[in-house]
């Protein structure tokens, strides 16, 4: 429910029943909230808690139990209770008293139980006390210091307070790209199965891999006699929280996590990771999430150009427009028209005049472009390059043969070593890379010299077990070097020497976000300098939807790495793949790419699941521009180890 919808499920369109087992147990537990929010008899908002539970957990058809009149028969739901559900089930409406109680609880109030950890209980007492009515009364409050003196509250709980604020915005106002991509994809799947539907596709940022989404878009293409069936079909799916309306062609609404069949959970995250983006706050906040939608439904002739205008970006649209104008055509979400033959139709009226386009291609050839892959579309130079077939070979997911920067159990990764290479040889690649932490970072359990050199041996022999069986896989053996003051590395020389690769990369958040940027860049590039300093890992320290990175000149890095590559010392920039970070930015890929500074994708995986993460790298690498020749990730084990030499 947190940071999510807050009213009474809707009824399917048809039935009975006309609401579910988990909608019932909603409702009810929404009423409990409500009536402690209102500061009613404890018993009685007690029933209604126990009634949600309990229905939570039977696993008997509740559509049956109520037609049967079994409903009745359940412990700790008594008469009244009883034919409430039963009205509900099977008429679709809710007890007016339920309805009352919603419609007559302020809005603000409702909208505070939106802050994680905070209940009704607490926000009764601060709207009493202090007239708290709203998210915006009770930040106000916590900043004027008036919440640490209530009774029961103090100074630690009112911080607790303005920290979720803060959280439940960030929150709600973007999501990152997996999760996005995880309701986006669950729901484009749901609509292509309608009958009717001829096609749904994502669209929008989701669709170009932006790091952060603000809402889905998607494009459906249907016969105009089929729409309205189709569209009532969209609107009884599951996972669908709210309708915010719903129109012949465009429908907007909001998702929740009951589109996941199989649940939603957000699995391993790095502790540092957690922690920057609000611990089990955050879980509770995903848990119960929503992510908007908007929902266009177009014929198939008009399909392409839908999808191309609501693929963005916007800045994007706007100099394919002018392209079009330059050619006497006007390009619209319904079409591209001779501007002589348009006149004043505008719109779908004007569709049927439109040069033909089976797909997005042929737009773009219209205007005498090659299609532009949907990543690079945010007017950074694509379109001219489109013009003078000068894009780029974009690398696709199966360029990557192995990654550089990951943890086993040697520190805080879940699995061993032998398990990862299990692991990255089932996923079809040729070699990996093990890159443990080091002693300074004891949160992650830094490994010590001593174990360190002995997982070196450890993979010594691996692989050349590996070479005696034929098989096409090896190990290389590095560290994750934190980056200490001056620039300095985490072990002596001598051990560093025994490495194949050292990634450094800065860990002392608190002390970097201090300092300014001149500092932090001189500081890096000192490390960078070091002659065993491979890989600079998470280059900025980002964490999306939580933590800025500290102040450095990026782009004073890049040109310094440049100059080593330009020397033959290998010095690669990571982008690293989690979702969480997706730093390197992609903006700044086409700069490493122009400087001949090769990137490396990396999952940073501490689990045997982490290394799918390098799936977002690959979105985020194409969407700044990567080829196969621009990032380590491709070369042979062969190659890579001649580069590594
Ligand atoms: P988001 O949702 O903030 O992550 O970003 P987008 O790019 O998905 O933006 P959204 O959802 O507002 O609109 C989807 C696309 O529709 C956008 O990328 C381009 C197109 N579009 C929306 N508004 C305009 C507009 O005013 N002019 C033009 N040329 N295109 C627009
Ligand atoms: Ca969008
Ligand atoms: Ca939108
Ligand atoms: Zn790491």
């Amino acid at each position: 429910m947190a940071g999510g919808d807050f009213s009474l499920p809707k009824a399917r369109p048809s039935g009975p029943p006309y609401f579910s087992r988990n909608q019932i147990a909603a409702a009810l537990h929404q009423v409990a909230v409500l009536l402690e929010l209102q500061g009613a008899n404890v018993f009685r908002l007690r029933s209604y808690q126990n009634a949600s539970r309990t229905l939570g957990s039977i696993t008997e058809d509740l559509g049956e139990l109520v037609a049967t009149g079994q409903i009745f028969e359940i412990k700790g739901i008594g008469k009244g209770l009883g034919s409430a559900i039963s009205q509900a089930v099977g008429e679709g409406r809710w007890p007016s008293d339920w309805v009352d109680l919603h419609n007559n609880t302020p809005p603000g109030l409702i909208e505070m139980l939106g802050i994680p950890g905070l209940g009704p209980k607490r926000i009764k007492i601060m709207n009493e006390e202090l007239g708290v009515d709203s998210i915006a009364t009770l930040k106000q409050a916590a900043e004027d210091d008036a919440i640490a003196g209530l009774k029961g509250f103090g100074a630690k709980s009112q911080q607790k307070m303005l920290d979720g604020i803060e959280l439940l915005a960030r929150f709600r106002a973007r999501r990152r790209l997996d999760v996005g991509l995880m309701y986006g994809e669950a729901f484009e799947q749901k609509i292509a199965s309608i009958d009717g539907v001829i096609k749904a596709q994502l669209a929008g940022s989701a669709r170009r891999r932006k790091e952060t989404i603000g809402d889905l878009d998607v494009v459906v293409g249907v016969l105009d006699e089929d729409k309205e069936k189709v569209s009532e079909a969209i609107l009884a799916l599951p996972g669908i929280a709210d309708v915010k309306g719903a129109g012949d062609s465009k429908i907007s609404l909001i998702l929740d996590t009951s589109i996941f069949e199989g649940g939603f959970s957000v699995g391993h995250i790095d502790p540092n990771v957690m922690d920057a983006i609000g611990g089990e706050d955050y879980e509770q906040l995903e848990s119960g999430g929503t992510i908007d939608a908007q929902v266009r439904l177009v014929t198939p002739e008009v399909f392409p150009f839908t999808l191309a205008y609501f693929t963005g970006s916007k800045e994007h649209n706007i100099v394919m427009r002018q392209r079009a104008i330059d050619r006497g055509l006007r390009l619209s979400e319904f079409g591209l028209i001779p501007e002589a033959e348009a006149g004043d139709l505008k719109g779908m009226a004007a569709a049927h005049l439109s040069l033909p386009a089976v797909d997005e291609a042929e737009i773009y050839r219209h205007l005498e472009l090659d299609w532009v892959p949907p990543e690079l579309r945010e007017d950074t130079g694509e379109i001219s390059a489109a013009g003078e077939e000068a894009l780029p070979r974009l690398i696709v997911p199966t360029d990557v043969k192995g990654a550089l920067h990951n943890h086993t159990t040697l520190s805080d990764g879940d699995a061993t070593l032998e398990q990862m290479a299990d692991a990255a040889r089932n996923i079809g690649w040729n070699w990996l890379g093990i890159a443990d932490h080091s002693p300074t970072l004891k949160v992650a359990n830094g490994a010590s010299a001593e174990d360190l050199l002995a997982q070196g041996r450890q993979i010594k022999q691996y692989n050349e077990a590996w070479l005696n069986e034929g098989v096409d896989f090896r190990l290389f053996h590095g560290v994750e070097s934190d980056i200490l003051e001056g620039g300095k590395l985490d072990h002596p020389d001598d051990v560093l020497g025994e490495l194949d690769y050292v990634v450094a990369s800065v860990h002392a958040m608190t002390k970097w976000k201090n300092r300014d940027e001149v500092t932090n860049t001189e500081e890096l590039i000192r490390c960078i300098d070091h002659p065993a300093t491979t890989v600079l890992g998470h280059p900025t320290g980002r964490i999306l939807q939580g933590r800025d990175g500290y102040e450095v000149d990026m782009f004073a890095v890049i040109e310094h790495m440049a100059e080593h590559n330009e020397a033959g010392r290998l010095k690669a920039v990571e982008l690293n793949a989690s979702p969480y970070r997706l730093d390197l930015d992609w903006r700044l890929c086409k700069y490493a790419k122009t400087n001949n500074v090769p990137v490396v994708i990396n999952p940073d995986a501490h689990s045997i699941r982490g290394l799918g993460d390098v799936a977002y790298g690959v979105m985020t690498a194409r969407k700044g521009w990567l080829e196969c020749d621009d990032i380590l990730n491709s070369l042979s084990g062969e190659a890579m180890t001649a580069r590594l030499s």
